[in-house]
């Protein structure tokens, strides 16, 4: 029998099979062995799985189509956030915590390097002054060409639309803690009833409700993944030939620099650093991508 991991926690895994039934399992040993050495079973994963009496032993897990990878916190390691997913929509608050150019875009280039094309969703656009923060995003990315999202699970704006992309297959809800995840889920699909937090009052800043990643089944057919929201959103696996790529209006000036392999940082002739002058790429974006980067520079070295 086959299935698709939607939890996992504690060693149990909680798997929608393909007739539609939800079972825990267990890891064969051999996997056990293998999550050991770093290659964890996530979310979004593909199980084959055996009838054991009662219960249910996952035997193979198949080779992945895409995931989601970020490094954690504090380690030179990586964290597969979920595996297999059509789309992730990175998701911001216009305030409580305030969003910025630099937070959207590292959030897109770990979407983008993921090989899941990435949607913006901003939310809280209910509360006072939140547009003015708002607009300019959404000005920015969709002229990137970018889909982006203006919503509010406490007034319903935007949630239509939001609602028919999660429900036209299997996707994320990726972001900074507090920023709204669970509520906009909840606010689509009030069966759910998922835990929301409160905002701390001093910093604005969230408090980790959602503790674990799961995968849900909305009513309208469609899969989403909830997801612990995160401080820093680190980067793995990004090669530095690649980094350029994970912002795409650059493409088609990079035609235009004069080396192959251009690194848009201080060769002559470059089309990118004159689509900057000319204001064509957005300077925040520029520097977005300088700042990758060299991080990525930094971790190869470092490795
Ligand atoms: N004004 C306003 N508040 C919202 C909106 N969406 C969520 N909130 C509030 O923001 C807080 C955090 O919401 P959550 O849904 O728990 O945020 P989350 O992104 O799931 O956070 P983590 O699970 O910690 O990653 C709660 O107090 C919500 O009531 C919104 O659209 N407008
Ligand atoms: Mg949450
Ligand atoms: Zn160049």
């Amino acid at each position: 029998m086959r299935g698709v991991v939607d939890e996992t926690g504690g060693g149990s895994y909680r798997v929608r099979l393909e007739d539609g039934r939800e079972v825990e399992a267990s890891l064969r040993g051999r996997l056990k062995l293998e999550e050991r050495r770093g290659g964890k079973v996530v979310i979004g994963d593909r199980v084959s799985l055996d009838q054991v009496g009662e219960g249910w032993t996952i035997e193979s897990v198949e080779q992945r189509k895409t995931e989601l990878v970020r490094r954690s916190r504090n380690r030179r390691a990586p964290k597969v956030l979920a595996a297999n997913l059509d789309r992730a929509f990175m998701v911001v608050a216009a305030r409580h915590p305030q969003a910025n150019p630099e937070l959207v875009d590292r959030l897109l280039v770990l979407g983008e390097s993921s090989g899941i094309r990435p949607a913006l969703v901003i939310n809280k656009i209910d509360l006072p002054g939140a547009r003015d923060i708002a607009e300019p995003l959404e000005d920015l990315y969709q002229s990137i060409g970018y889909l982006v999202l203006c919503v509010s699970a406490v007034s319903g704006e935007g949630l239509d639309l939001l609602q028919e992309e999660l429900c036209a297959g299997s996707s994320t809800l990726i972001g900074p803690s507090g920023v709204g995840k669970s509520s906009l889920l909840n606010a689509i699909d009030p069966e759910l009833e998922l835990r929301t937090g409160e905002l701390s009052r001093k910093g604005g800043t969230g408090r980790h409700t959602t503790v674990s990643a799961r995968i849900i089944s909305l009513s309208c057919g469609g899969f989403v993944a909830d997801t612990p929201g995160f401080g820093d959103v680190g980067f793995w696996g990004i090669t530095l030939s690649e980094i350029d790529h994970c912002f795409p209006e650059f493409a088609e000036h990079m035609l235009r620099c004069r080396f192959r392999g251009c690194s848009h940082v201080s060769e002559p002739d470059c089309g990118v650093q004159a689509a900057v002058g000319e204001g064509v790429i957005t300077a925040t974006r520029f520097s977005s991508y300088l700042k990758a980067r060299s991080e990525v520079a930094d971790h190869s070295l470092s490795r």
